[in-house]
């Protein structure tokens, strides 16, 4: 792992420390190689981390639809979706590994309740129509907060976003259209979107974080250009983007509070529960232990395969090293 600050008597930290510093105030990108301070190394795991997991996690709401889909062009788009999603894991659980974190390790504390994942995923799915809300608000919300981390200031987090965006975009798409299809059904069907609308769009406005002044590490963050905006700017995007959506599709958003504001240009609305926010961060939501018991068992169940891999590696580093001696 590279290292990080120690300080020595002729001055090298202070050099690397102001070399960081102007990579960042350029906008440059800070590499994997490059020195980096232990908080900025820190709070890209933390994140980074939280991210991957919440992309595996993410997984579960919507993958209890699979085997249920009504027509198999629904089956093949969300096995799509939730495949992707597992990419998403995959190449952040990568970007992790290169700032020095161990995957199994990150994996362990997942499991075991020392890692957060995002709140928005120990909500339940009984109906298909919440398949569609979650492609609309829940990966809407993912890329009102994630197009701008493709600017984040560490290089492989943001060329990973780059690509996760872009599928990002599609899950949006596909659960817009699936939400038009039903709006054009049955009273029946109206209604469970109208239902799933009601349930899904306080938690995903809780998806963006505490407000701004109860958010500990943001001003951090931002100085160190990993986030690029805070966390009530985004939310405000989410809910200026989805508005005019919901009016096109037919459904009301669950609150009073919401009208626009010619004033700022903006649209005003209610406040968020954060407390229910805390509650379900702390794992006390409607689904924290079944997500996690699913995840732990998933992770039992494959510990054969983990070992089948290594003693494969083990082998053919074995061979290797016999070749070697063999042509000396
Ligand atoms: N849920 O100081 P703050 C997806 C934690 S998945 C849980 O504002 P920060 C998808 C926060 O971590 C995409 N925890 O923190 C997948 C911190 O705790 P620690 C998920 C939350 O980091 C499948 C504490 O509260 N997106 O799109 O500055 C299907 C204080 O918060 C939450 C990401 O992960 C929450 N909602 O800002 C469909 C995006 N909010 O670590 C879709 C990357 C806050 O200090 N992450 N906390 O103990 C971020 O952008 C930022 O980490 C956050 C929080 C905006 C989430």
């Amino acid at each position: 792992m590279p290292s990080s600050t120690s300080s020595s008597p002729d001055g090298a930290d202070e050099r690397l420390q102001e070399q960081f510093d102007r990579t960042i105030a350029r906008d440059q990108r800070v590499e994997p190689r490059d020195w980096m301070p232990d908080g900025y190394r820190k709070t890209l795991i933390r994140q980074i981390a939280q991210h991957a997991h919440s992309e595996i996690i993410g997984m579960q709401p919507e993958g209890d639809w699979i085997t249920r889909a009504p027509s198999l062009r629904r089956k093949a788009i969300l096995f799509a979706k939730v495949q992707d999603e597992a990419g998403h894991g995959l190449y952040l659980y990568s970007a992790a590994e290169t700032l020095g974190a161990d995957r199994e390790d990150l994996v362990e504390r997942l499991i075991s309740g020392r890692q957060k994942y995002s709140s928005i995923f120990n909500y339940p799915t009984p109906t298909f129509a919440d398949v569609g809300v979650i492609g609309w608000f829940v990966d809407g919300a993912a890329i009102c907060n994630q197009v701008p981390l493709c600017r984040s200031s560490y290089g492989p987090y943001a060329r990973a976003m780059v690509r996760v965006c872009k599928e990002e975009s599609f899950h949006q798409r596909q659960g817009y259209e699936l939400l038009m299809t039903m709006m054009r059904g049955t009273e029946e069907q109206r209604a469970m979107v109208q239902d799933a609308v009601d349930r899904w769009w306080w938690p995903s406005l809780m998806m963006f974080g505490p407000p701004d002044d109860d958010s500990p590490n943001s001003a951090r963050s931002m100085a160190w250009r990993i986030k690029r905006h805070s966390n009530d700017e985004l939310r405000q995007r989410f809910v200026d983007m989805t508005v005019p959506q919901a009016g096109k599709l037919g459904v009301t958003l669950p609150d009073p509070e919401l009208r626009w504001n010619e004033e700022r240009g903006r649209h005003d609305f209610g406040t968020p529960d954060f407390t229910e926010l805390m509650r379900v961060i702390k794992g006390d939501g409607p689904c924290n232990a079944e997500r996690i018991g699913r995840r732990r068992a998933a992770h039992e169940e494959g510990a054969w395969v983990r070992e089948a891999a290594a003693a494969h590696a083990a082998k053919q580093a074995r061979r290797e090293e016999q070749e070697k001696e063999h042509a000396a």
